[in-house]
């Protein structure tokens, strides 16, 4: 009889999310972190970062969707776009449905995750494809030390803050982030989830808020395999508030064909339920 391998990730010492695996494709180590790719039963492929889901084939297109249409479609006229992270190629093949952009850069610290997405996971491995991204393998922080007024949009794709992307959740990197957008800039980043370790999610927020000056909105998405399957993103903005508005001339001449976001969701994703509210609102 065949051996039975399941894998947890654990939310806390007593509780965590576990799926049965069919076959380990990879693992390898870098200098910044542990990388698995796992194929799964009920969720196809699946890519772990030192023991966390970043995404797995069946519901990456939540987040993929949720991180890049908010932000493109809010901002009245987005150019160019830097996203800082994102090695699997999921949030650059989003971006590239916007065929209208100049420039996509991604900045991503450890090549072994745009690889890894290469050998195994070209659904999302595809966003290389277009000729338009610039990756950079290098470091983000650094990166957008020095930038001015260079890009309309910039895209936080990162791990939870500890290790390789602690420091993508200080108040140091979103005032040179703020620093590196245009005037009606945004930001996002993914923002973790109103269950477990709500200071992680305080802390993202509140050091965007602080650079920001408090113009940051939240919004939700639904992510079966992330922690509570609630999801948080943070938004900061420069010019128009993100959840007041929406291009839907834009929206409807591109056409696209997507899973999860549309323009009700644009605007619906912004309402927060009473407790997240209420922890947003504690501003600790
Ligand atoms: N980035 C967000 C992953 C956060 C998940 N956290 C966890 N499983 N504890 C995903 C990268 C996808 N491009």
């Amino acid at each position: 009889m065949n051996p039975e391998f399941w894998f947890t990730e654990k939310y806390s010492e007593t509780c965590g999310f576990t799926f049965k695996v069919k076959e380990v494709l990879q693992t390898k180590t870098s200098k910044f972190q542990r990388l698995d790719i796992l194929d799964t039963y009920d969720f196809g492929r699946v890519m772990l970062l030192d023991g966390l889901v970043m995404l797995t084939e069946k519901d990456e297109f939540v987040y993929h969707e949720m991180i890049t249409n908010v932000p493109l479609f809010a901002h009245p006229n987005p150019k160019d776009v830097l996203v800082i992270g994102g090695g699997d190629g999921g949030t650059v093949r989003e971006l590239s449905k916007h065929t209208y952009l100049n420039s996509i850069t991604e900045v991503e610290i450890d090549d072994i995750v745009v690889k890894g997405a290469k050998e195994f996971m070209m659904f999302v491995g595809c966003g290389y494809d277009n000729k338009k991204v610039n990756l950079i393998i290098g470091d983000g922080i650094e990166f957008v030390k020095d930038k001015k007024s260079a890009y309309d949009v910039i895209i936080v794709d990162s791990t939870d803050p500890f290790g390789p992307a602690e420091g993508l959740f200080s108040g140091e990197f979103y005032s040179n982030v703020k620093n590196a957008l245009r005037e009606n800039g945004f930001v996002v980043a993914q923002a973790e989830n109103p269950y477990y370790d709500t200071k992680w999610m305080m802390r993202s927020v509140n050091n965007m808020r602080k650079a920001f000056e408090n113009s940051v909105e939240c919004y939700l998405a639904y992510i079966p395999t992330y922690p509570s399957g609630m999801w948080n993103f943070a938004i900061g903005y420069k010019g128009v508030k993100p959840s007041k508005s929406f291009d839907s001339g834009r929206y409807n001449k591109l056409g696209l064909k997507l899973k999860y976001y549309n323009e009700k969701i644009h605007r619906a994703c912004f309402a927060l339920p009473e407790f997240v509210k209420e922890l947003l609102d504690k501003n600790v």
